[in-house]
């Protein structure tokens, strides 16, 4: 039996469910992305606001790329998905009833979807499809016109297959019409995600029409946010957990995260917006600290623990956090080489810090070192390149986050230290595979991957400090392996 209108009355009572009439919501949000995060996340927070506060803000969920058995899933079980909380063995349950419509471009058509978003009451078109989705170029923040996606979406702009030309299409089709336009809110983990977000639309927009780039930079706002939940990919496992939670009911769209959440808006809408500060959320003037914040200290760890974990054997973050060298490693990261780069007011970073160990330590998630690992050449600059550059300048020191550039590398070239075969995971993947196989296994495999322009920018390509930092980190990796490298940096901390 699976959850929907039917079912829904024989979940166990400790199951949150919608007690607001499903019926009065209006779709008023076009949100592309329906991953595993939205839906505990974005959606949680408008679930809250339609129990406790009567709002009828409710969403159309659309995939454009991939997620094909999720909006089929959705569609079959009367768009109600389950979000459970995992705090170590101590699970909660709520059925989120805010999703009215859903679509698939390759099931349903990229004109069906158009047609939803130049509906007159869409007033939001909200985004969260991993820092790919987004075409750009992490090191300039800048589209990717060689990206073959925005080739095609340049040569037919009208059947576009990529999030900025789907934007640019919607929005030329309200210019047309005469309507106004809609808010754009990236929910992505990139810092200042709603410059990138403008910056890829407009770039996109300005090839097709300069006076169509003009009227979106006009009329159009494009609010950065600051995102927190941590929400692993969903395992067999996990579904077999949630549908013991949901008293044997399944729910193939079901996911599991953290308590934990948090949501920093910057605040410009066009055209309205839910009372998000009802649920939680910080609605603020200038996102960017928080960005910054949470990308270095909360990311940034996380990518430290992906890289050096797996290639030392721990597949899940609470793994990592049973080694006290790793924690100390972080914790110093995270304090020392992150916290000191940033310009965050009001906040305990120390308190922050200790926050973060101690939701890595729940046991409940089982989030993968690999899943963490996945898409570094976008992760890399936001995460430990900024700050890197904050401590050239400085001249301060940033060993910890050498080492997980060194890390990075290391993974990219492709055995973890137990000589496995790594399933490496980016956009870029040809091209890492490319320049690993090109160079020798010492100081020319950093130069190889430092060549990396869009990662790396040319600043940090040609500075010896740098390079001489991460290759000394690199040839400890290589020669002693993670777990030993991580040790002996921790003697010297
Ligand atoms: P997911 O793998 O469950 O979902 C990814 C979504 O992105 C799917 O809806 C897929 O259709 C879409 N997508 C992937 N590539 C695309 C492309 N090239 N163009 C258009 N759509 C594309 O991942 P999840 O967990 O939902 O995370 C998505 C993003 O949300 C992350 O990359 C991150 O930026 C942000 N986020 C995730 C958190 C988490 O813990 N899962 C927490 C905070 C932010
Ligand atoms: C993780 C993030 O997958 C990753 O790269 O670092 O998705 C992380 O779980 C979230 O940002 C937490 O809010």
């Amino acid at each position: 039996m699976r959850l929907s209108n039917q079912t829904i009355s024989q979940l166990p009572k400790e199951v949150v469910v919608p007690t607001y009439d499903r019926s009065n919501l209006k779709t008023k949000i076009v949100h592309l992305g329906f991953g595993a995060f939205h839906r505990a996340h974005q959606a949680v927070f408008a679930d809250i606001l339609a129990t406790e506060y009567n709002s009828d803000w409710g969403y159309c969920e659309v995939n454009l790329i991939g997620g094909e058995k999720q909006i089929e899933d959705l569609k079959a079980q009367d768009f109600l998905f389950s979000v459970c909380e995992m705090s170590y063995d101590n699970w909660r349950t709520r059925v989120v009833g805010v999703a009215k419509e859903a679509l698939h471009a390759d099931v349903d058509g990229i004109t069906k979807i158009l047609a939803v978003m130049t509906r007159p009451e869409i007033a939001i078109v909200s985004i969260t499809v991993t820092e790919k989705g987004y075409c750009y170029l992490p090191a300039s923040a800048s589209i990717d016109t060689n990206n073959l996606l925005i080739k095609h979406d340049i040569e037919n702009p009208t059947q576009p297959k990529t999030v900025p030309g789907v934007i640019v299409e919607a929005l030329r089709l309200r210019k047309e019409m005469g309507l106004k336009p809609f808010t754009v809110m990236s929910c992505d983990n990139m810092p200042e995600n709603g410059h990138v977000t403008r910056n890829v639309v407009l770039a996109l927009a300005k090839q097709r029409d300069p006076s169509l780039a003009d009227w979106i930079d006009q009329n159009v706002t494009f609010p950065s946010t600051m995102v927190d939940r941590i929400v692993p990919a969903v395992t067999p496992e996990t579904m077999q957990k949630i549908q013991k939670q949901l008293g044997g009911i399944e729910d193939p769209a079901g996911v599991a995260g953290e308590p934990f959440k948090q949501w920093v808006i910057e605040d410009n809408f066009v055209a309205g917006r839910p009372e998000w500060q009802k649920a939680g959320a910080e609605l603020v003037n200038d996102v960017l600290p928080y960005e910054e914040m949470k990308l270095r200290m909360l990311n940034g760890s996380h990518s430290f623990f992906a890289y050096l974990g797996y290639l030392a054997g721990y597949l899940h973050i609470d793994e990592c956090m049973q080694d006290p060298n790793y924690v100390k490693a972080a914790r110093h990261l995270m304090l020392q080489e992150q916290a000191t780069t940033l310009r965050v007011k009001g906040v305990d970073l120390q308190v922050y810090a200790d926050t973060l160990l101690e939701r890595y330590r729940n046991t409940g998630l089982k989030h993968r070192t690999w899943q963490i690992a996945m898409d570094g050449t976008l992760k890399l600059p936001q995460r430990m390149l900024d700050s890197i550059r904050f401590h050239l300048a400085n001249q301060t020191s940033f060993d910890c986050l050498a080492l997980g550039v060194a890390a990075w590398m290391r993974y990219v070239s492709g055995k973890d230290d137990a000589g496995n075969t790594i399933d490496i995971s980016d956009p870029a993947v040809d091209k890492l595979t490319a320049l690993v196989l090109a160079s020798q296994d010492n100081q020319e495999r950093v130069t190889a991957l430092l060549s990396l322009n869009h990662v790396f920018g040319e600043d940090l390509s040609h500075n010896q400090y740098f390079i001489d930092k991460v290759t000394k980190a690199y040839l400890s990796l290589r020669d002693i392996g993670a777990k030993k490298t991580v040790a002996r940096l921790c003697q010297s901390l």
